[in-house]
């Protein structure tokens, strides 16, 4: 891991983490270029655990992003801080009652979702228990997001407009598939990803459709460079 430089915007990012394709997300879709360092997750104990990326992200998890000088942490910060620095395009409405929507579809996804599915967590389940553990709490809080979306959605989880919501919705659809979640009681759901999954932009920062690639790239040692124009994966 290569220490940072201070003008450089440096995404700290594991190739399937659903926080790290978040913030992937967000910072194509405002056209950032960006660096990705990648920290293998659950290689041997972790690189998360390393001394030195607990100095960067104290949490011992990815995302940890590098820019303006500054480091933050947590997903969610970090999008908030990219729509407040960066607003145009802007991945929030202006009507506070969609904010309002947008925000709690994040919430229900990235606190009462994700931390029930993730890697550290499912580490202290007992095996037998391992492939259910994640389908449940997927299929519970999926159950809680369709309704949502049931009157928020358009063509994407609050009306026409990407939003933060969506930054955090597609990552978790990947999720339920690798843990074998039945989405077809999810309609609106499976609406939404399907027009993200054809949105130009989200393309660009879908790394986890192109699995063979991308394994092989994100798991070298070389950092990567991606710059929105010219994308960095085909
Ligand atoms: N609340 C944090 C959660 C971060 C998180 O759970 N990251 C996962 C990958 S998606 C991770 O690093 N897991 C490794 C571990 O917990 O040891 C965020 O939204 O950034």
């Amino acid at each position: 891991m290569m220490h940072k430089q201070n003008n450089e915007t440096i995404l700290y990012s594991y190739w399937r983490s659903s926080c790290s394709w978040r913030v992937r997300i967000a910072l194509n879709f405002k056209e950032v270029s960006y660096e990705i360092r990648p920290i293998d997750i659950v290689k041997g104990n972790g690189e998360q655990h390393s001394d030195e990326f607990s100095q960067i992200n104290p949490m011992k998890k990815v995302p940890a992003l590098h820019i303006d000088n500054l480091t933050l942490i947590e997903s969610m910060n970090i999008l908030e801080y990219l729509e407040e620095t960066r607003p145009n395009p802007r991945l929030m409405p202006t009507d506070p009652v969609k904010r309002a929507r947008a925000r709690e579809i994040c919430e229900v996804i990235v606190s009462g979702i994700q931390p029930l599915q993730n890697v550290s967590l499912l580490k202290h389940i007992e095996d037998k228990r391992k492939r259910e553990w994640p389908k449940y709490w997927i299929t519970r809080g999926f159950t809680a997001v369709e309704k949502l979306l049931s009157s928020s959605a358009g063509k994407y989880c609050v009306g026409d407009e990407i939003t933060l919501a969506d930054c955090c919705l597609v990552p978790q659809i990947y999720n339920a598939r690798r843990f074998n979640v039945n989405l077809e009681p999810f309609p609106t759901i499976l609406k939404v990803d399907h027009h993200l999954e054809n949105h130009p932009k989200y393309k660009s920062g879908d790394h986890c459709r192109k699995l063979p690639t991308v394994t092989a790239v994100a798991r070298s040692e070389f950092s990567l460079k991606f710059r929105y124009k010219s994308p960095p994966i085909n």
